[in-house]
């Protein structure tokens, strides 16, 4: 009951950023000090050991980012010459957001081909010959989405609860001035697509150390890493905080030189764009990719130089840097950290292809080795991320606080 009053709380907490700093970070790991770590085997008593047995806390999920709905406007109803009667409107199909509500509920609550508003009814001899208009269809959406149509043309957002947006208009109903045929509803193959994947998108060279990274985030420190393979599909996993904040963290394979070009290396990068903090995980001995070998300072520029050909925007966004293995023979971490004081001084030491011309703007670098638990240095990176989050929050909440109205998009039917 007293989890469950403050899981309530939780739900309703915005901490402002002066809350942030009173928040009392634990000594030990984010979850041990939640009981969420598995109970040791040694405490006997049944009662606490149900208590204290963790539900599941970390969730691996496969990202489902967007979902395609195919949409129609109601048929309008067929007017009546002999009665000179008009046929009623065709609904129209409306997105809602709404809160709770996840792309996977709307896949399975609307499996169907096609989902269509109402058709608009007939003329007939009664009520003064009107046919009747046929009922709005308004499909539940989650709250911050972006949807476009099947060519890629955005058709609007919800980014707040209750907005809402028409997306397929009715038929009109047959009339004297249509010679009393009646039009079909608007078709339209709508992709929804989530504007945020994940709070932290961790990106980094191939080999970097992002998967342990990810690891020691959401893991129990009580565990060490575990052995990682090579990553090949992003994925997210949950972060929780003492007072059961939630955050989400983005695994994302090793950034690869021009792979905005290709394909798969686009879904990744769209992932980590509708991230709201980045955080740069790098190699203090130099990336040993097998295409491209390069130092620490060249790998960073390297990460710098395809985000900013990606989106240059991306580049202003909330960033954490951390160097793994900084304490390792051949680290060149403290170079690395002179480097980053003057980088327009040291961006004309690597190669052409490397250069940007803007550079990420890092709040928080450290050096961790991500073998061993660094609880210290983990708790500080766990307070930055809390920290920047709630401090990008509030601004990006304030630029956007007077855009945000009920909005109606009307498109032509013909
Ligand atoms: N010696 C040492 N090895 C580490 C450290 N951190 C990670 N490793 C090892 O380096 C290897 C790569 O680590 P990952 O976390 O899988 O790296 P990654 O960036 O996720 O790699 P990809 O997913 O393939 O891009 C693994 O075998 C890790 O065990 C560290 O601090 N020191
Ligand atoms: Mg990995």
């Amino acid at each position: 009951m007293v989890r469950l009053t403050a899981l309530l709380c939780a739900r309703k907490y915005r901490a402002t950023p002066a809350a942030v700093k009173d928040i009392k970070f634990p000594t030990g790991s984010l979850k041990s000090d939640l009981n969420l770590a598995k109970p040791s085997k040694s405490k006997a008593a049944g009662v606490e050991k149900t208590e204290n047995k963790p539900k599941e806390p970390i969730v691996k999920k496969k990202i489902l980012d967007s979902i395609v709905l195919n949409v129609q406007g109601g048929t309008g109803g067929s007017g009546s010459a002999k009665l000179v009667g008009k046929g009623g409107k065709g609904g129209d199909v409306y997105f809602i957001a709404t809160k709770g509500e996840t792309l996977a509920g709307v896949k399975e609550k609307l499996p169907y081909v096609k989902i269509h508003a109402e058709s608009g009814g007939d003329a007939t001899n009664a009520n003064l010959r009107l046919g009747k208009s046929g009922a709005d269809k308004w499909i539940p959406v989650p709250v911050g989405v972006n949807i476009y149509d099947n060519i890629g043309n955005y058709l609007g957002s919800l980014k707040k609860e209750n907005s809402a947006l028409l997306i397929a208009k009715g038929g009109q109903g047959g009339t004297v001035k249509n010679k009393f045929r009646f039009g079909g509803g608007q078709a339209v193959t709508a992709k929804i697509e989530l504007q945020v994947v994940a709070d932290v998108g961790i990106l980094g060279l191939q080999g970097a150390g992002k998967t342990t990274l990810l690891q020691q985030l959401t893991l129990p420190l009580s565990k060490l890493p575990r052995p990682t393979e090579l990553t090949k599909y992003a994925e997210t996993r949950r972060m929780v905080y003492p007072d059961f904040r939630e955050m989400s963290v983005l695994d994302t394979p090793g950034i690869w030189s021009g792979m905005q070009v290709d394909f798969r290396g686009q879904k990744i990068l769209s992932y980590l764009r509708r991230t709201r903090l980045l955080m740069i995980c790098l190699d203090a001995t130099g990336s040993k990719s097998p295409k491209r070998k390069l130092n620490l300072f060249e790998s960073y520029m390297c990460l710098n130089k395809e985000i900013e050909e990606y989106n240059a925007k991306m580049l202003e966004r909330p960033t954490v840097v951390v160097v793994n293995k900084y304490n390792q023979d051949g680290s060149q971490f403290e170079l690395f950290q002179e480097q980053l004081g003057s980088l327009t001084d040291f961006v004309g030491t690597v190669h052409p292809s490397l250069r940007p011309e803007k550079f990420f703007q890092p709040k928080h670098v450290v050096g961790m080795d991500l073998r061993i638990k660094e609880e210290d240095k983990l708790n500080e990176l766990w307070r930055q991320i809390r920290e920047l989050m709630d401090l990008y929050e509030y601004d990006r909440l304030d630029k956007e606080e007077d855009g945000e109205r009920f909005i109606r998009m009307q498109r032509n039917n013909d």
